[in-house]
């Protein structure tokens, strides 16, 4: 794996620095990539159980944003550092009044809203890699991943009825998606944990492996996936978001069409007869039946 420290700060933006020119050091995840083209995102913060603050969430952004960016990046990996926990949700020591707030920010933010949304509009897959705790908001993040892998110790809920929150997006839309409006009640409303195997039960994650096993059953799944067309992976990851993700879902579909049919010869016959002052000759392209 190689290492990268830091990154350029997404949209000008950069918690705790005033100097928004300067690149983001990398200190709450670790950013990793391989020559296999599988990059990994580790959250760094164990003594948390690896709960996020708006600080982590933007490092998570950046390094989604360059290994979307990153043309020999085929997979994404995100995961927690260490094997107590994958994310135990939204740090709820810096916690405000009105959002989580950074010490030296003292904006209060929930990024992790956007952080969501760029998972789903990657358009690489992204595997949540989970051993320990996937609880409150970090429970979100695997859901939004496109695959989950967890280890048998897993344990996956969510808290936000016992600490005073709850995610009305995603949180509740994918989940019930998932597993289904009766068994999306329970997880809310009781705000009970699960076992790996309730939640192989329940369709929340595609495998359990034991905990020794779970890095390479990762990359296992990891290397499947790069053995496979990159664009037929693209389409795929944006049909089966589109009709859930509504308007978004279809500019994201959209998107793909489009850039796909730039790079056809049809296409380029439309850019070119404008470029050169002619009518186009539409004559060379069939009306496929
Ligand atoms: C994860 C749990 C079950 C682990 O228990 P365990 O193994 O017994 O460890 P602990 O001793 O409890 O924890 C070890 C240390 O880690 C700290 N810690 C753990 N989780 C957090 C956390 N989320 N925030 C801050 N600190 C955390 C412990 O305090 C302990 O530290 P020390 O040793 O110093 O005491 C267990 O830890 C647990 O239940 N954790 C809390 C889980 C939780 O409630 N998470 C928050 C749920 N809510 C969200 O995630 C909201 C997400 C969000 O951002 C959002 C999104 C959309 C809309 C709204 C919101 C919103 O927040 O409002």
């Amino acid at each position: 794996w190689n290492v990268v420290e830091s990154l350029p700060p997404r949209h000008g933006a950069m918690v705790g620095a005033s100097d928004v020119s300067a690149r983001l050091t990398l200190s709450d995840v670790i950013y990793e990539k391989c020559e296999e083209g599988i990059a990994r995102i580790t959250i760094n913060r164990p003594h948390r159980r690896n709960a996020f603050t708006p600080r982590t969430v933007q490092e998570i952004m950046c390094c989604l944003d360059d290994a979307r960016d990153d043309k020999d990046v085929g997979v994404i990996v995100l995961r927690g550092s260490g094997d107590l926990a994958f994310c135990s949700g939204g740090d709820q020591g810096v916690r405000g009044s009105n959002g989580y707030v950074d010490s030296g920010e003292g904006v209060p933010r929930l990024n992790v809203l956007d952080l969501q949304i760029q998972i789903r509009r990657t358009p690489k897959p992204v595997v949540a890699s989970v051993a320990g705790y996937a609880v409150g908001g970090g429970h979100i993040l695997h859901m939004v991943c496109d695959l989950t892998i967890a280890a048998d110790n897993a344990v996956f809920g969510q808290t936000g009825p016992k600490v005073g929150s709850f995610d009305a997006g995603y949180g509740c839309a994918a989940m019930a998606r998932i597993v289904g409006q009766k068994r999306a009640r329970e997880i809310w409303f009781l705000a009970r944990l699960y076992s790996a195997e309730d939640a192989l039960r329940m369709g929340l994650v595609n495998t359990v492996v034991p905990l020794a096993q779970l890095e390479e059953e990762t990359a296992v799944w990891c290397r499947e996936m790069l053995r496979n067309s990159p664009t037929a992976l693209r389409f795929l990851k944006a049909s089966l978001n589109a009709a859930e993700d509504g308007h978004a879902g279809l500019v994201q579909l959209g998107g793909e069409a489009t850039r796909l049919f730039y790079g056809s010869a049809e296409g380029q016959e439309g850019r070119d007869a404008y470029n050169s002052h002619r009518a186009p000759d539409w004559s060379k392209f069939t009306r496929t039946p």
